[in-house]
């Protein structure tokens, strides 16, 4: 009797030969020296415990309990305790702490990202707690209190387990989770404790991440006898989250846990915000504007969760190749199955090489080593590798369940989970379209698009030691055609500018990829072959040249 042998479990690490390439391209050896048992250790992890925690935290979703057995408020959200393992393992590999590492300088985020690539895609989305804590580590380094960050910094950035603490992060409200400007949660001034203005928050936050971490940031409006409306009257906050055993929540209830489509083991609840006490974060009204670090950091991290999606879903779909036969051969045999996964990998490492150098850029401008035009090159390249990865993870997923025919489709090999944790990528932290015109706005505030495009026409002008000159070519052609599109749209007015944004944020995304992988293939030929195949995918209009 005949029975299909199920996919391996790569390890993450040792078979990514882009990603060594990648690694020596961008961190000095001493460096990479340093780091590199993590990587083996996390790559070996994914062929084992983490893999299996995946399975169980996916398989143990979290739980609402609201009230006890004898009818209390409790409000407890029980999680796996496979989930714990998850926040256990990624305090002792420094997956926060490596982002903060002094001693790292400017490579500290590169290192980090390569980290965080490699645990992602195996890690039941803990990514997002892990995302969520970064971003308020950034932001209470740059804007809060000296008390405030000094209570909370130590454990968000701990390597020790017991003393690691995680954040949440509470933006979404009904009114929309696009236009935070709405949101309608109020603040009334509570009292002063040292240099910590304190407010009482009452509202519903409609989607919240990360629900059973130890703090969390949100936004609120100060009523101060009144209130302004839109995003200029909210003001930054961060609620430490007081729970007695047996007692609930204080100042907040649970009102329901989101059944999502995928992300299933990580808690996201509806809560509502009744007089629980949070601080002040930096001026009063620029809510917005303050968390604008934290962006960067949380959409970096969901750009290295779609290279991280991707590369999974390439190894297990490759490994499976090798194990199934049709035809009268093994999948990786036929010329046709063989071309699909060459498409994808090479797909796989255009990503992690955009994914690597807005780490590298967001690196050097918190070491305080990036360029002004650097700078600026960042604030576009961010939400444009954002939304591009997101598509591709979409794309990339779809694929890899299809490499599966029916059993991608079956929910207990696990493998339609690869396309359900991918979904989301391109809608938390700015959908398509509201990046696309976050893009618009950088460039009309700072001249942001117009530093990446700079450096884009730059990198195209410049010859490449193992690139084919067609596909150099192709990538000329698709740079002087963005930048006559973009005049095109700024000639016919702001509406058309708009209407154009998603078309040229994408094209810039993946042309940034592209000259990202020729520079690569300087140093390692391999990579020019990559080029090749993702120019002829994603570049080239069918059967051209
Ligand atoms: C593993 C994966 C990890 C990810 C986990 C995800 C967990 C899920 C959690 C969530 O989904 S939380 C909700 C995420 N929500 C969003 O990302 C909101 C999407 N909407 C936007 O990004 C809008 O563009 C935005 C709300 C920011 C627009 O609001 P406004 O009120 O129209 O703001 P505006 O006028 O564009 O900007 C206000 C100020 O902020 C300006 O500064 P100034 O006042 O000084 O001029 C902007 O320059 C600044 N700003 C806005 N966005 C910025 C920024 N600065 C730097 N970078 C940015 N990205």
């Amino acid at each position: 009797m005949f029975f299909q042998e199920p996919p391996g479990r790569p390890d993450l690490f040792a078979s990514d030969e882009p990603l060594h390439a990648l690694l020596r391209q961008r961190l000095p050896p001493a460096v990479l020296q340093e780091i590199r048992p993590q990587y083996e250790a996390i790559g070996r992890a994914t062929t084992g415990e983490l893999w299996d925690w995946m399975i169980r935290a996916e398989a143990e979703p979290p739980v609402h309990v609201p009230y006890d057995a004898w009818g209390r408020r409790v409000d407890e959200i029980r999680t796996s305790g496979a989930w714990e393992e998850l926040r256990r393992f990624s305090a002792r590999h420094g997956l926060v702490a490596t982002g903060y590492d002094e001693r790292l300088g400017e490579h500290r985020r590169v290192a980090q990202a390569v980290l965080l690539y490699l645990f992602s895609g195996t890690s039941a989305t803990y990514s997002c707690p892990l995302a969520m804590t970064d971003a308020a580590t950034r932001v209470l380094l740059d804007l809060a209190p000296s008390a405030l960050r000094d209570r909370l910094v130590a454990g968000l950035t701990a390597r020790d387990p017991e003393r690691f603490i995680t954040s949440g992060q509470w933006m979404t409200e009904r009114t929309g989770g696009s236009d935070v400007g709405n949101s309608e949660t109020i603040a009334r001034p509570s009292r002063v404790v040292g240099d910590e203005r304190r407010y009482t928050l009452h509202g519903v936050k409609w989607f919240t991440s990360a629900t059973t971490s130890e703090m969390a940031l949100t936004l609120a409006r100060i009523d101060d006898g009144g209130t302004t409306p839109g995003s200029r009257g909210l003001s930054l906050f961060c609620v430490e989250i007081g729970r007695e055993p047996g007692r609930g929540w204080t100042g907040i209830q649970v009102n329901r846990l989101k059944d999502k489509l995928g992300t299933k083991a990580l808690p996201t609840a509806e809560l509502t915000l009744d007089g629980v006490e949070a601080t002040l974060i930096g001026e009063p009204g620029r809510g917005v504007a303050n968390i604008s670090g934290m962006l960067n950091v949380t959409r970096l991290y969901n750009a290295i969760a779609s290279a991280s999606g991707i590369r999974r879903a390439c190894a297990l779909a490759r490994d499976y190749a090798t194990r199934r036969s049709a035809f009268g051969a093994r999948l990786i045999d036929l010329p046709l199955h063989q071309t699909t996964l060459d498409d994808m990998d090479a797909e796989a490492a255009a990503v992690l090489a955009l994914v690597l150098e807005g780490a590298a850029l967001l690196g050097r401008a918190e070491a305080g080593t990036a360029s002004e035009a650097e700078r600026r090159r960042l604030r576009a390249l961010i939400p444009i590798a954002k939304l591009t990865t997101a598509k591709q993870a979409v794309s990339i997923a779809s694929e890899a369940l299809e490499c599966f025919g029916g059993a991608g489709y079956i929910e207990d090999t696990g493998v339609p989970r690869l396309l359900r944790d991918a979904q989301v990528l391109t809608i938390w932290e700015g959908t398509t379209n509201v990046l696309s015109l976050d893009v618009l706005r950088a460039e009309a505030r700072e001249g942001a698009f117009t530093a990446l495009v700079q450096d884009l026409a730059a990198r195209a002008a410049r010859s490449y030691a193992n690139v084919a000159d067609a596909d150099l070519e192709t990538i000329r052609a698709g740079v002087r055609g963005l930048i006559g599109q973009v005049k095109r749209d700024m000639s016919h007015g702001e509406a058309a500018m708009q209407a154009g944004a998603r078309r040229i944020a994408l094209g810039t995304g993946y042309l940034t990829e592209a000259l990202l992988l020729a520079e690569a293939a300087d140093a390692e030929p391999r990579a020019g072959e990559l080029l090749g195949r993702f120019v002829a995918h994603r570049l080239r209009g069918p059967f051209a040249g």
